[in-house]
């Protein structure tokens, strides 16, 4: 019988195992990982990203990837677990692992939304926003995905700080998104590809969600979309739609992969993972290994299209 105490790639592991999981798998590998702390959140939680990558003397050219941005998005959480691991144990026998990781580094940062997380797991299964407090409300946290500048509170989202799409006071007011902002900034010049993890819904979404208008490279993210979308339903047949989020999902303004697409990430795209609606956010443990297997697929589609270009 496995021990509970312990942290499992099967299941959604506790803030406390993760980070626990994030100080052991890095000094376990140090010829592949290295972790460096952003900044902390709003209740004083580090934030740490991990770089996985073969180590080089130059700036290799890399991918980054947030999962958790969302709290009660657990299946999220577990996806950046699964790719470190699978990243470690394929490293040296899958060609196509191999080769990213000669060539790129990905950072992963493998819960967003740390305060949120906890909360989910000893409060309130069902929250999504930070943990900030502001004097002028009693009510809690922004939406970290409608705090960024992009289009900041034009549609879909709230200027009441009790919505749970409220939009924050200003752009980048939660930490942790200034936190991700400042690394992305600071990084601007070697990262080719943005990818944040959400559910459900089995979506892959690119720019613009702010608009309806079309991104310049419109038609180049939707055919690398529906190419991952394809590798990813190959294992268990999981249906997804591509598309920009506007027409797609619905219209919202200040996501992350919008901002970072302004900022110049081409390849920048949301995933929404299983399911469709049964299960929701409290998608079964058993569901975590076939849900991130497919995603490793597309995931996989994705940073072998962006090595090549
Ligand atoms: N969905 C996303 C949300 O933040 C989204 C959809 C993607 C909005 C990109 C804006 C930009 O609402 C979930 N499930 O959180
Ligand atoms: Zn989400």
């Amino acid at each position: 019988t496995p021990d509970p105490r312990v942290h499992s790639y099967t299941k959604y592991n506790s803030w406390d195992k993760i980070q626990a999981w994030i100080s052991s798998i890095s000094s376990s590998n140090p010829d592949l990982i290295s972790r460096q702390v952003i900044g902390n959140t709003y209740e004083g939680r580090p934030m740490n990203v991990l770089k996985i990558g073969k180590k080089s003397s130059s700036t290799k050219p890399s991918i980054f990837m947030d999962c958790g941005i969302h709290a009660r998005e657990w299946i999220s959480t577990a996806f950046c677990q699964w790719f470190v691991k699978e990243a470690l144990s394929t490293y040296g026998s899958d060609s196509e692992m191999t080769g990213l990781l000669n060539q790129m580094d990905v950072y992963v940062l493998p819960v967003f939304n740390i305060d949120g997380y906890d909360f989910t797991h000893n409060s309130n299964r069902m929250w999504r926003k930070t943990r900030s407090r502001m004097s002028s409300s009693s009510c809690i946290g922004a939406d970290p995905n409608r705090n960024w500048n992009a289009g900041w509170c034009t549609t879909g989202a709230s200027s009441n700080p009790c919505s749970d799409t409220f939009c924050g006071s200003s752009p980048e007011s939660e930490i942790e998104v200034k936190n991700v902002a400042d690394f992305i900034r600071r990084n601007k010049s070697s990262i080719k590809a943005y990818l944040t993890i959400h559910s459900y819904s089995q979506l892959l979404l690119f720019p613009y969600s702010y608009t309806f208008e079309l991104a310049e490279h419109h038609s180049e993210l939707m055919t690398v979309a529906e190419g991952a979308s394809k590798a990813l339903r190959s294992l268990h047949g999981t249906q997804y739609t591509s598309g920009p989020g506007a027409a797609t999902i619905y219209p919202a303004a200040g996501g992350s992969d919008d901002w970072a697409y302004d900022l110049g990430v081409k390849y920048s795209y949301t995933f929404e993972l299983r399911d469709t609606g049964r299960y929701g956010f409290l998608l079964p443990e058993s569901q975590i290994k076939p849900t991130c297997e497919e995603t490793m697929l597309a995931v996989k589609y994705i940073t072998s299209h962006v090595q090549k270009n």
